[in-house]
């Protein structure tokens, strides 16, 4: 058995060092340059006014509000929009190691300006975040809300909560590594903003003696941040690494006395004294980049033998045990992310190879960081990159809301084509066989996250003081948006005097996703035919369906001609917006006719502009021209038109009174109805009072008058209205809004939702059959049940139910529903009869699914049901042992007889499927007459809730598309029934 293992070792020793000598070498300047230019990708908030990102603008503007904080800026985790400090500190304090250590490549390739503009974006934010000595906000945005919505940041609507750390709820990880980050980044700006420095230096000794004095696990106090970056590891990584990035950014002993004595309490491996090394430096475990720092900074042995036993193992081995590493050459260590663990150990490598005990150890740490580097740029048995926009056939649909662009809130799309490419993202990469597809919906191996690039920057400025490297003169190159406002119209009616339409406005947009005030179009008819017959365009009658529009008779276009046109306005009410397919398009029915008693002949549409290739089916149409907010940005008009001067302007109101903060909506009217240029700008005399946006609306700042002017763009035409404000002092009000995750209810005390501030408000969670509390989150962190608040801000307060799982033997598996996640150490038995869309696990020792092995494995093929289930056995040993199955319980008939079977029913639907959009409720309670219906999507998202009647017909909205739903139906005070509901 041993000599099988040395053969086996020495075999794969010499296709490591075949695999070293062929590698390439790449353009790593192009890469870093590209890299940074992620960063700006991710930023959250106020852009800086050197944005090079063309489809970036302002979003999340409001964060912090819940709380009354500004908590914007910052970057967006990954390819969602939470933003989850703990991470992103991670990577702030490893790109600022790479601007440290690795300045060179930096500095030659022109790109150290991006790295400290993208280090002072987020330690701005970190700033923001320190709201008090013992207090950080660690967390914005609701993993479960924010990653139900698939969209553009620009556009996003759901709430965002935010979440901190304190004395009595403790994250020493979570500080500690801000500490770092702050105090890695102070380092950076020493030179060139020593006031800047300061203030980060400042902040990261306050933030290391709140981990240090006040301990606990970060995950524990910020309990939404737990189902995705966990604390596994704890915290005595983070204190040491805090203490040794303090050290080296004040040069006080002291700091290394702390990291030193606190060393001890690194993790071991199993039964040993051995400091652990099968794992590698990432968001969670900085235990091995503390070793390579203090080996380098103290040069003492101890550190040395724990740095090289950890990169022997990725190298050729420790011990007789090594890395598993990919046919390819990639030193595999998990499946999610993998590149992500080869690149950041890599960089130890790379920081570490010049203090090796040996110069062939040094040298092997660095050829490892070099092939494991090209491996991510292109050197592996695809042949392709794992870099956007970079190299051979890169990835171009990550898992990305923002570069996808996609305005039906469905990452499987429209569009089926991501629209902006993600220059210099590292993508998660391929699986241990070197395998990999490029799809969108796989967020373990294609999603891309700020942690990724970190690492791998400084590692691309090292190899690029190695070996050189061009930056691209000309990047970025601006993208040119495409379909970004569309029309399709189609023939609603037709007679022989009228022509009815009907026309949808889209908004697709995404250079940046954007949401408009006014939305326009126009209808051209030719009326000779009417004419000849004796008719004026007096006689023609304009019309619609719609309570939705405003919409003028008849104007002239082209007089001589006789074209003419209706103008078409949708109320400023009625929001159209890149958020999802019914949010993206709105309808409107316009008719244009004579009198009905006109003769056919008087009627013609063939010679119409606007009825040119519209026909019975809806479809993309380019005679109806669209203008938003004034401005044509679709379609075309009849030419050559007749060009209609502007001949003045009014306001609407001309006089307005309103208190501070709040706004008013000015309308603007330029005279004639047809002038054909009629956009106008409006201006303020005195800003400071109020201000006014592009397109009229005035906000209050503080008490006087001012005077808002529209001037006409053609002409110069004036009109104005007078503004007073006042500032009138109002009781404050607040709003308590619940939600739930899992499945249960909340209620309050007193009831109502809005409250007088310094309002005590007691909340009750009452879970659901089959659910436990769990916990509040939000605005407040508690597991007490009921719970206190007192009002004095705006608070959104999410209670988590848990599914109560009998965690019954293999002898006796447990039934559980989908979408199912299990962790944790132990041996489990599952059944699952629910389709399963796909399945993963990580850090487990066994995972069969039917007899079949699929252990640590993302898979969405599955093996034949057994007796029509799936029999799921769980074998793991560690804390953070995960497997998870998400898809949908069965269709809807055989969910149903499910339930009736498990008595959890006390009623149903009929019929179902429906396809009549309409349904009845049977309950076999017949004391319960009122109840509410909610329906939410596969994605949780509610998508219709409203009263209805037992036993009497219940419609649905038409705009509901087809699918599987579920539905809950509940009395007064609980739920009587819930099922799976079909539309057709
Ligand atoms: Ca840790
Ligand atoms: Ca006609």
């Amino acid at each position: 058995m041993k000599t099988k293992c040395s053969i086996l070792a020495t075999a794969i020793l010499l296709m490591v060092s075949l695999k070293f000598t062929h590698a390439q070498t790449f353009n790593y300047a192009e890469a870093l340059q590209k890299s940074m230019f992620f960063y700006e990708c991710q930023r959250s908030g106020q852009l800086p006014s050197d944005n090079r990102v063309t489809w970036r603008a302002n979003s999340a503007l409001n964060d912090g509000s819940d709380v009354g904080k500004n908590l914007t800026g910052g970057w967006y985790d990954a390819g969602d929009h939470v933003k989850f400090n703990f991470p992103m500190a991670f990577s702030a304090t490893m790109l600022a190691w790479g601007g440290i250590d690795f300045a060179a490549g930096y500095n030659t390739s022109g790109q150290m300006k991006y790295l400290k503009s993208n280090l002072r974006f987020v330690n701005d934010y970190f700033i923001r975040c320190h709201t008090a000595p013992n207090e950080l906000y660690g967390q914005v945005g609701n993993g479960g809300t924010d990653h139900a919505w698939w969209g553009s940041a620009e556009v996003m609507a759901m709430s965002r909560p935010a979440y901190k750390i304190d004395q009595t709820h403790p994250g020493s990880d979570l500080a500690a590594e801000t500490a770092a980050a702050m105090a890695a980044a102070s380092m950076v700006f020493k030179t060139d903003d020593p006031t800047y420095s300061a203030t980060l230096l400042t902040h990261a000794i306050q933030l290391y003696n709140f981990a240090d004095n006040y301990r606990g696990k970060y995950s524990s106090s910020i309990t939404d941040a737990a189902g995705y970056y966990q604390s596994f590891s704890g915290y005595n990584d983070e204190l040491v690494w805090g203490a040794i990035w303090l050290y080296r950014a004040t040069g006080d002993a002291a700091w290394l006395t702390k990291a030193e004595s606190y060393y001890a309490n690194l993790s071991s491996e199993p039964q040993s004294t051995i400091k652990s090394y099968k794992w590698g430096i990432a968001w969670d475990d900085k235990s091995f980049g503390c070793y390579a720092l203090l080996a380098k900074l103290t040069g003492k042995s101890q550190y040395k033998e724990d740095i090289e036993r950890h990169l022997d193992y990725w190298t050729d081995g420790y011990n007789g045990q090594r890395i598993t590493y990919t046919p390819g050459g990639l030193a595999f260590l998990d499946v999610w992310g993998a590149l992500r663990y080869a690149v950041n150990t890599s960089f130890l490598a790379a920081y570490y190879k010049d203090a090796a005990t040996t110069t062939a150890k040094g040298t092997k740490y660095y050829n490892f960081a070099k092939a494991q580097m090209n491996y991510a740029l292109g050197s592996n048995p695809n042949n392709r990159s794992y870099v956007c926009g970079f190299g051979n056939n890169p990835p171009v649909n990550p898992h990305h809301r923002t570069a996808h662009g996609c305005w039906t809130n469905n990452q499987n799309g429209p569009p089926a084509v991501t629209r902006h490419i993600l220059y210099g993202a590292l993508v998660g990469g391929p699986g241990n066989n070197d395998a990999y597809t490029d799809d969108r919906s796989n967020y373990v191996n294609n999603e891309v996250a700020c942690d990724y690039n970190a690492a791998f920057s400084g590692l691309l400025s090292k190899f690029v003081e190695d070996y050189g490297g061009t930056p691209l003169a000309n990047f970025p190159v601006a993208e040119t948006p495409t379909g970004e406002y569309l029309i399709e119209a189609k023939l609603n009616g037709s007679g022989s005097t009228y022509t009815e339409w009907s026309v949808w406005v889209n908004n697709h947009t995404a250079w940046p996703a954007r949401v408009a005030s006014k939305h326009t179009f126009r209808l051209f008819i030719d009326i000779s035919e009417g004419v000849t017959a004796g008719y004026t365009p007096a006689s023609y009658v304009v019309s619609s369906n719609n309570a939705d529009v405003t919409f003028t008779q008849l104007q002239p276009w082209d007089s001589a001609r006789r074209i003419y046109y209706t103008e078409v306005t949708f109320n400023s009410s009625i929001k159209i917006w890149p958020g999802g397919q019914g949010e993206s398009r709105k309808e409107s029915q316009i008719r244009i006719r004579l009198p009905y008693e006109a003769n056919a002949s008087a009627w013609n549409p063939a010679n119409d502009w606007s009825s040119q290739g519209v026909d019975g089916t809806l479809k993309e149409v380019s005679n109806i021209p669209l203008y938003v907010d004034n401005t044509l940005v679709y379609g075309n008009t009849p030419t050559p038109g007749v060009v209609v001067p502007a001949t003045g302007v009014s306001v609407s109101p001309a006089t307005g009174s309103l208190n501070i903060n709040n706004t008013l909506q000015l309308a603007a009217t330029v005279a004639p109805a047809n002038a054909t240029n009629k956009s106008v700008s409006w201006s303020s005399s005195a800003p400071a009072i109020a201000t006014v946006s592009s397109t009229g609306l005035v906000t209050a700042l503080a008490q006087g008058t001012a005077v808002i002017t529209a001037t006409t763009a053609d002409g110069g035409f004036t009109a104005s209205s007078n503004i007073t404000v006042t500032n009138v002092v109002v009781p404050k009000q607040y709003t308590v809004t619940t939600a739930v995750t899992g499945s249960g209810s909340v209620t309050l005390n007193p009831a109502g939702g809005i409250y007088a501030e310094g309002t005590q408000v007691t909340m009750t969670a009452t879970p659901s059959g089959g659910y436990k509390f769990s916990n509040w989150s939000g605005a407040v962190s508690d597991t007490i049940n009921p719970a206190t608040i007192m009002v004095n801000a705006n608070k959104s307060v999410t209670a988590n139910f848990t599914q109560v799982i009998n965690q019954g033997n293999c002898d006796n598996p447990s039934p559980v529903t989908l979408p199912f996640q299990k962790e944790g150490a132990g041996e489990y038995c599952f059944v699952i009869s629910g389709n399963i869309s796909f399945i993963n696990s990580w850090n487990l020792s066994l995972l069969e699914i039917n007899g079949v092995n699929y252990t640590n494995t993302w898979s969405n093929s599955m093996p034949a049901r057994v007796n029509g289930n799936y029999y799921v056995h769980y074998v793991g040993q560690y804390g953070w042992s995960h497997f998870e199955a998400n898809g949908t319980e069965s269709g809807a008939r055989r969910a149903l007889t499910n339930n009736t079977a498990e008595g959890k029913l006390s009623g149903s639907i009929y019929p179902n499927p429906v396809t009549q959009h309409s349904f009845t409720i049977r309950l076999s309670n017949t004391a319960v007459t009122d109840v509410i219906v909610t329906i939410t999507d596969m994605s949780g998202k509610v998508v219709m809730r409203k009263g209805a009647k037992a036993n009497q017909l219940f419609t649905i909205d038409s705009s509901i598309p087809a699918g599987i739903y579920h539905v809950d139906v509940s009395s007064k005070n609980k739920k009587v029934m819930s099922t799976k509901l079909m539309i057709q």
